[in-house]
């Protein structure tokens, strides 16, 4: 039982060993209790395997299915009229400052019921299933109450009750400033980031600790109380680092071993050693790169030639990034930072589920890992970061079992 042989599709395993993109032809996956037991060319399949049940998948294309290890997904209202203002020429900043911006989300979220806040969520969700994507991580960051982020947390999590998808959820209540808290950071980082970082943690709901480092957010100093204090529970950590102005919060990320630094376009090529010395993970976000008319690029040669693992997300929320497709998101990575179309499928597979600590589950199509995949109407992996739109995704297999659309 639980048992199944997929054969007849192009493997794209993601595996790292000189062959773009692990490229399997003529290829089969065989899966057991959810985990796949072996990938190869089926002219190569165990004799174990031979009379297991299988499946034809025609020809199509395999992949892991995608990881968006980097979203602010659940979230109230939206900001449409902002990026009206926007065009009109006001800066992400200036609007920020003035009241709105993340402020704005904060306000809609507190006023919406968990309900609304889980069906609004749930619309991403599937946007992003729809994309093959199997792995969501999704941050607090819009309660900035110990109650409305626990909240979130609640929400994020309550996803898998309903979508067969695993999210991963993160501590950001150090992501912008409340005005109950206007001119009072510190006082905030103590009385509610760190205090309702332990009680979310005692509930079980943190996976990893995130802040924004910006000048519209908190300072290095007190981004490393918070750090500090996610140490202290063994909670690994990542950072909104660089997106704005370089004040140097990937390398705090890399001083706490994180797990990431995400955003990066003001990241400086002299503090790229030390992400490839401690392993972090560099995220690239360009659909806010995108949305914001940004110009600044990411330092990707430097990032390449220092052998930094490069991941690519959504970045999906109201203000700076509002989309829901990752696969758009590998497309901007390709037309605007330059990335390979394997690159891309790397950063949005591999290197994604790195970035989530689920490298031993996830990302690559070798046996031991999940059996989660994308299965596509595609005749080469190049075309998933290529053709912009458009549904490509033939069906997924989830725990082993294939779902066609
Ligand atoms: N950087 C971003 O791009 C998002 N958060 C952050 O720290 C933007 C969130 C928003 O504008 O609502
Ligand atoms: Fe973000």
């Amino acid at each position: 039982m639980s048992r199944r042989v997929f054969a007849n599709c192009l493997l794209a395993t993601m595996v790292d060993g000189g062959i773009a993109y692990g490229l399997v032809e003529a290829g089969a996956v065989a899966v057991e209790k959810g985990l796949i037991a072996w990938a190869g060319p089926i002219a190569d399949l165990p004799v174990e395997f031979h009379d297991w049940p299988r499946t034809d998948l025609t020809g199509a294309l395999v992949t892991p299915a995608l990881i968006d290890c980097h979203t602010h997904l659940v979230f109230g209202g939206d900001r449409s009229r902002e990026f009206a203002l926007r065009l009109g020429g006001a800066s992400y900043e200036e609007i920020a400052r003035a009241g709105g911006g993340i402020r704005s989300t904060v306000a809609a979220t507190r006023a919406a019921s968990e309900e609304e806040l889980l069906q609004s969520a749930l619309r991403r969700v599937d946007d992003l299933l729809a994309d093959g994507v199997a792995v969501i991580e999704v941050k607090s960051g819009y309660g900035l109450t110990i109650e409305d982020e626990m909240r979130m947390l609640r929400v994020a999590r309550a996803i898998e009750q309903h979508r067969p998808v695993r999210i991963r959820t993160t501590w950001l209540a150090a992501h912008a400033l409340p005005s109950e808290y206007a001119d009072a950071p510190d006082a905030y980082i103590d009385e509610i980031v760190i205090p309702g970082l332990r009680a979310a943690h005692a509930e079980g709901l943190v996976d990893a600790v995130d802040a924004f480092c910006e000048n519209i957010g908190f300072t290095p100093a007190q981004v490393r109380r918070v750090f500090e204090a996610a140490r202290d529970l063994g909670v690994p950590v990542k950072l909104h680092a660089e997106q704005l102005s370089d004040l140097k919060g990937a390398v705090l990320a890399a001083e706490f071993d994180g797990l990431s630094a995400d955003h990066l376009e003001y990241l400086a090529a002299s503090d790229v050693p030390r992400l490839a010395e401690k392993g972090v993970v560099a995220v690239l976000l360009p659909g806010a790169f995108f949305a914001l008319r940004e110009t600044q690029l990411p330092p990707i040669g430097a990032l390449r030639t220092h052998g930094v693992v490069m991941a690519v997300a959504t970045d999906s929320n109201p203000g700076s990034s509002p989309m829901s497709s990752l696969r758009l998101a590998m497309s901007m990575a390709c037309t605007l930072f330059r990335l390979t179309p394997e690159e891309a499928l790397a950063g949005a597979t591999r290197h994604a589920a790195r970035a989530l600590g689920l490298a031993a589950e996830y990302g690559s199509i070798v046996p031991g890992k999940r059996a989660e995949l994308a299965v596509w109407d595609a005749a080469h992996p190049d075309f998933l970061s290529y053709w912009i739109g458009g549904d490509l995704l033939r069906g997924r297999i989830v725990g082993g079992e294939f779902h066609e659309r």
